[in-house]
């Protein structure tokens, strides 16, 4: 794809000069990814047999562009197996085809090539038998490593899903209605329904695409976000109750015991932590889920300019700019103390900054 490509002007003010080297920086990642797209193709072609997966405890993105890349692989005649490490979350199993995804803990080959979607290291998908395939990496998270035969990772896609309906372009493939559902999933959960950082011109482009191929915008959103169950809505109640603000800080928890009394599964934590961050004046949150071997996940999120994908990465997880996780020692307090410790100062500095 040819692109214009300015050269930087000694005369021309350093703001120029600043453009025209992001310029040619995106031109330099545009022709990566061309290039690695072309190999991801060329792979598909010669081979029969894939193994296609994402990271344990799927969500939208993972299970929509897993179901879009079986689609394709069926439409060019390949053998897909879709494997992940745990069960398709109960809001996606509606997605067609959703129950051709396979809860393993190890695969089993022979095959050409394993497709990993959304991992930011081999260990997130946590399935044995990875290590010795041909592994092709489609990634987006800000925290993804080179750790494929093949590497493409775009951190401006909205969701991995965009990178797949890239890859079904330059593979030929028909965008099935079937398939514009599942890649409007991952549009609208990844971009928290047209809400984040990473919402731009070309996710309504891709949105619209998808859209007169037959994904119905309102029937999606309301599968997604009017499904709650009961549990979900009793444990929110919990976690509100210990809502806390500090400035531009916001957090807030749910005990194992909270769990248990609510009857609420792991799923039913997903987003509790969006409503410290919509407060007024919040620009950082996180939520702490104590888990029941003293252990504790945290989920942040930010507005703008903070980068909470950084400190999840100190303390061993990873994500995105403005949504990210890891798993830290407890208890509690102990974990919430380390997470305030790491965020203060971030919060602080940009507080300060002139931006
Ligand atoms: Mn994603």
């Amino acid at each position: 794809m040819n692109r214009p490509f300015p050269e930087p002007d000694a005369d021309a003010a350093p703001d120029a000069n600043l453009r025209a080297a992001e310029v040619r920086r995106a031109a330099g990642a545009e022709a990566l990814a061309a290039d690695a797209v072309a190999r991801i193709v060329e792979v598909i072609g010669r081979g029969e047999r894939f193994l296609v997966t994402s990271h344990c405890r799927p969500d939208g993105d993972a299970v929509g562009s897993m179901l879009a890349v079986g689609m394709l692989l069926e439409q060019l005649g390949k053998h897909a197996d879709l494997v992940t490490a745990d069960r398709v979350p109960l809001v996606y199993r509606g997605l067609p085809h959703a129950s051709s995804i396979r809860a393993a803990m190890r695969v089993h080959g022979p095959y050409d090539a394993a497709i990993l979607l959304e991992c930011d290291g081999l260990e997130r998908a946590r399935l044995k038998g990875l290590e010795d395939l041909f592994l092709i990496n489609i990634d987006h998270h800000l925290s993804g490593r080179d750790f494929g035969h093949i590497n493409w990772i775009d951190h401006q896609a909205a969701s991995v899903g965009e990178m797949v309906n890239r890859l079904r372009k330059a593979a030929g493939g028909a965008l099935t209605r079937e398939m514009a559902v599942c890649l409007y999933t991952t549009l609208l959960t990844d971009t928290g329904g047209f809400c984040y950082g990473s919402t731009n011109a070309s996710t309504f482009a891709l949105a619209h695409e998808l859209a007169l191929a037959g994904a119905d915008p309102v029937r999606i959103a309301q599968d997604i976000y009017f499904s709650t169950t009961a549990a979900k809505i009793l444990l929110l109640g919990a976690a509100l109750s210990t809502l806390k603000r500090e400035g531009r800080l916001a957090w807030l928890w749910i005990t194992h015991q909270d769990m248990v009394r609510t009857c609420a599964t792991e799923e039913d934590c997903e987003g509790i932590v969006n409503y410290a961050v919509c407060i007024t004046g919040v620009e950082a949150a996180v939520f702490l889920r104590e888990l029941p071997e003293r252990r504790v996940r945290l989920s942040l999120r930010s507005k703008g300019r903070i980068n909470v994908a950084a400190i999840a990465e100190r303390l061993g997880g990873g994500g995105h700019e403005n949504a990210a996780g890891c798993t830290v020692e407890g208890p509690l307090t102990r974990a919430l103390d380390e997470i305030l410790a790491e965020l203060r100062p971030v919060v602080g500095d940009f507080a300060a900054s002139p931006r």
